[in-house]
């Protein structure tokens, strides 16, 4: 598959960024949903801020207070016995065999701005900052689905109480409608159709589940886009695969020929993330008619191999126009960057390896 990666990568970096809070730094500036706004192109970027720790022994976790509307932090001596820190994204109580204690930092949604879709200004101001008690960990990983003049931008809404996919509606970029939970927890990963199919509203969304079952990816429709219903199992994790680990949407499905193009992540059980394919009918799209048995997209240079958290690739949204996707993706949990792929490429990949 050949892509083009954009010469100016990475387009968007945590340096780019001015942290919000005080005391804080930005780690990352990524996995943003995409649009295309007038003359502009959008990015919803997840920015996550870390707490300054002055004392290397501390790990500050941010969590929001609805009811105060402050910003509170809770400490954690990197020596407690009763706690991991392993992962730079996650604390974690050793008695619980999977989930997380807290997060080190507090992602929220800020947008950048492009005119020619390589060099972006970041809004100095949250676009979405948590608004309500499902987001006191913080708002990740936005995706956007135009209708008509409406932008409808879904995101993980994560606190104590899990991760749970929320919907806004915009027209401006400026304010936003709250369309409430759409997905309880835990689910990730929730990518509306850009138009209805035979009357209907469809979403692919990814539950995460603990007891049996793996990280598949679901389909779903609604008549309205706030009651989802008949939830289909579309595409699983492969064994001895790139995908093994955990599969998820990742742009918003493009509407082609052959049928709905879904560009996924599939990550391995030692979380390398990469993009593959999935073809679903164009009447049916709880029907796969190919997948991609190989990746289409590898992190393969350096800002998408090292990072906060490495080896990441993480598309969240694109604009095509014709053959062409122009793909903004996440790089290592930290950066955003931006490529060129071709449908027909990927048609023909999938062809080729149904
Ligand atoms: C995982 C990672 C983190 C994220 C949490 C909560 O641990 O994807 O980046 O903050 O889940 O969604």
């Amino acid at each position: 598959m050949s892509i083009y990666r954009y010469e100016e990568n990475p387009l968007v970096t945590p340096i780019d960024v001015k942290p919000y809070h005080e005391n804080f730094e930005v780690i990352g500036a990524f996995n943003a949903g995409v649009a295309k706004y007038q003359d502009e192109t959008i990015l919803l970027l997840r920015v996550a801020e870390r707490p300054i720790s002055e004392d290397p022994e501390i790990v500050k976790a941010p969590v929001f207070n609805i009811e105060k509307n402050v910003l509170e932090l809770k400490e954690y001596n990197k020596n407690d016995e009763n706690y991991n820190f392993d992962d730079p994204r996650t604390i974690r109580s050793v008695q619980k065999l999977e989930g997380f204690s807290s997060l080190t930092s507090i992602s929220y949604i800020r947008i950048a701005r492009s005119k020619d879709g390589r060099h972006f200004k970041v809004d100095d101001k949250p676009f979405l900052y948590p608004f309500n008690q499902y987001q006191t960990f913080g708002i990740e990983d936005a995706r956007c689905t135009q209708m008509g003049d409406t932008y409808y931008i879904n995101f993980s809404s994560v606190s104590e109480m899990g991760v749970c996919d929320s919907l806004v509606a915009t027209k401006d970029f400026k304010s936003f409608e709250d369309k409430g939970n759409i997905f309880a927890p835990e689910n990730k990963d929730v990518l509306i159709f850009p138009e209805k199919v035979n009357g209907l509203y469809y979403a692919l969304h990814r539950p995460s589940l603990k007891s049996i079952g793996n990280y598949d990816i679901w389909i779903a429709t609604s008549p309205d886009l706030k009651h989802w219903g008949e939830h289909k199992h579309l595409a699983g994790i492969r064994e001895d695969s790139w995908d093994n680990g955990r599969v998820g949407g990742g742009l918003v499905p493009i509407k082609t020929t052959k049928g709905w193009l879904e560009i996924y992540h599939g990550a391995t059980e030692e979380h390398r993330y990469c993009m593959g394919a999935l073809l679903l009918d164009l009447d049916d799209p709880s029907k796969v008619l190919a997948r991609t048995k190989r990746s289409i997209m590898e992190p393969e240079t350096e800002y998408e191999k090292n990072g906060f958290f490495d080896e990441v690739i993480f598309g969240c949204g694109a604009i095509v126009n014709g053959d062409t996707i122009q793909m903004y993706y996440g790089v290592s949990d930290t950066s955003m960057a931006g490529c060129e792929l071709s449908i027909s490429a990927i048609l023909k990949q999938l062809e080729e390896e149904m």
